[in-house]
């Protein structure tokens, strides 16, 4: 590539996820941002119509997070987590254990959700082997589920862009069929009627591996980077019965759905089933400071707390778990989270949401509308020969008319601040309908 089409200073940054030599052409630049909206570089206002990466969700700069921050770093910068602690890491674990569901109350600390879910999966083998059935070491996901970048995450993810460079990856892994039905379920309002039985399909990786070699299933509740898939009427109930056949572990990645997007502060609490870990990212600092966690049952946990007391239980952990910064922007976010009533205001808001986001039905390309609680898809027919493309322009145009969206493939994500008011959905929605409408 030569520098000469751009600016040379843009060069030494490879940026993740992007498409490099477009972006450093023509640059998208964000310098600020408060409540609702970013402003760019040039000064000009953007709404945010996806909390950042899905992970703003009280809005932008809030006070008591960015005091937390403020105080904690003037107070102390860093801690070591091994062998060593800090009050605000005990307190932030105790203070989100009383937000998940029951069970669910012992919390390792990641610094993000690519990190949750490696720990997760190690935690699910080494559960197995310590309480002495060693032999199952087989990890389930399901097609296009995405699981982070890490090796574990690529391999249980199915998304193929993300796997097929990268070699060989986990050995032991297989994947259920995802549950994306446009024949059966397209423009469902909330959750579509039809695919419970996808479920079974987990039955059918039993009697192929045999329950004796498979530790764990992990799942989005709804699956976000793929296009917003909701979970079809019963699924996960009937994932969870076959899981508990066996003796199978399931892992719900909320990493997306945790911290209110669903209207529960969990997406386990909405859909009414409870998994054996949770792993989580994004909203628990509101984006502020890098952060994870997993949530683990306490009996999980407390099988590994047998043998000798001096003996270290769990060979696992990050430089920067419980970061005294991350710490203070856990407690502010919760704080913040707990005196707007954020956490459950997704349910108020949902029926706008649906409303505004269904009325693009009849637009052209327009092909699928899905939604639940504050997140949305919408799924365009691709271009000819040009897939994300066409999704890729109403993009562009709507960050050329001050609101940001997100796109995967040819369907645009929506997932606003959990403060968004109804007035702001619907620019949000006029703003992607006025993008679509030109769009060849
Ligand atoms: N699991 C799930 C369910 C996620 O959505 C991760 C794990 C990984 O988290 P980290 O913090 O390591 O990025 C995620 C992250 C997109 C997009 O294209 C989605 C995510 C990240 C980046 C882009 O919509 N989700
Ligand atoms: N690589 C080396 C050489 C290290 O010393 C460490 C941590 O000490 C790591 C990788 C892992 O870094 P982190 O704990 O930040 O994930």
């Amino acid at each position: 590539m030569t520098t000469a089409d751009h600016d040379p200073r843009l060069d030494a940054y490879w940026m993740p996820f992007t498409a490099n030599r477009q972006f450093k052409q023509a640059p998208r630049m964000l310098a600020r941002a408060e409540g609702m909206h970013y402003w760019t570089d040039d000064g000009r206002q953007i709404l945010d119509g996806v909390a950042g990466l899905w992970c703003v969700n009280a809005g932008h700069a809030r006070p008591k997070i960015v005091q937390a921050i403020q105080q904690q770093a003037g107070e102390m910068d860093y801690a070591p987590p091994f062998q060593m602690g800090h009050p605000k890491a005990f307190e932030l674990a105790d203070e989100l254990a009383k937000l998940t569901p029951a069970g669910l109350n012992r919390v390792f600390f990641t610094n993000s959700g690519s990190e949750s879910v490696e720990t997760a999966l190690k935690m699910a083998l080494a559960y197995h082997r310590v309480r002495g059935e060693g032999s199952r070491t087989r990890l389930i996901g399901r097609e296009r589920g995405y699981h982070g970048v890490n090796f574990g995450g690529i391999s249980v993810g199915g998304i193929v862009t993300n796997r097929k460079m990268f070699g060989t990856l986990l050995s032991g892994v297989d994947h259920l069929r995802h549950t994306h039905d446009p024949a059966r379920n397209a423009f469902s309002v909330g959750q579509p009627a039809h695919g419970a039985d996808l479920a079974d399909d987990l039955e059918r990786l039993v009697a192929l591996h045999d329950a004796s070699t498979i530790a764990a299933v992990i799942v989005e509740p709804i699956a976000g980077s793929t296009g917003v898939l909701i979970p079809p009427q019963g699924y996960l109930q009937r994932l969870r019965k076959i899981c508990d056949q066996h003796g199978i572990l399931l892992i719900f990645d909320e990493v997306i759905t945790g911290f209110g997007r669903t209207g529960q502060p969990f997406a386990s609490q909405t859909f009414g089933v409870v998994p054996d870990m949770i792993t989580a990212a994004k909203g628990i600092t509101n984006g502020s400071v890098p952060m994870g966690a997993v949530f683990v049952q306490q009996a999980i946990h407390d099988t590994f707390m047998n043998g000798p007391a001096h003996l270290i239980e769990f060979f696992h952990g990050y430089t920067y778990s419980a970061h005294p910064l991350a710490c203070a922007a856990g407690l502010g976010t919760l704080a913040t989270y707990a005196d707007e009533g954020l956490l459950t205001r997704a349910s108020t808001m949902a029926d706008t949401f649906a409303t505004a986001l269904h009325g693009l039905r009849g637009l052209p390309h327009v092909v699928d509308i899905r939604n639940f609680g504050l997140v949305g898809g919408i799924e365009l027919a691709p271009r000819p020969g040009e897939p994300g493309k066409r999704a890729f322009d109403v993009f562009l145009d709507c960050f050329a008319h001050g609101v940001m969206i997100r796109t995967t493939g040819d369907t645009i994500a929506l997932s606003p601040p959990l403060i968004i008011s109804g007035e702001q959905i619907g620019q949000i929605v006029e703003t992607v309908a006025a993008a679509i409408r030109p769009v060849v």
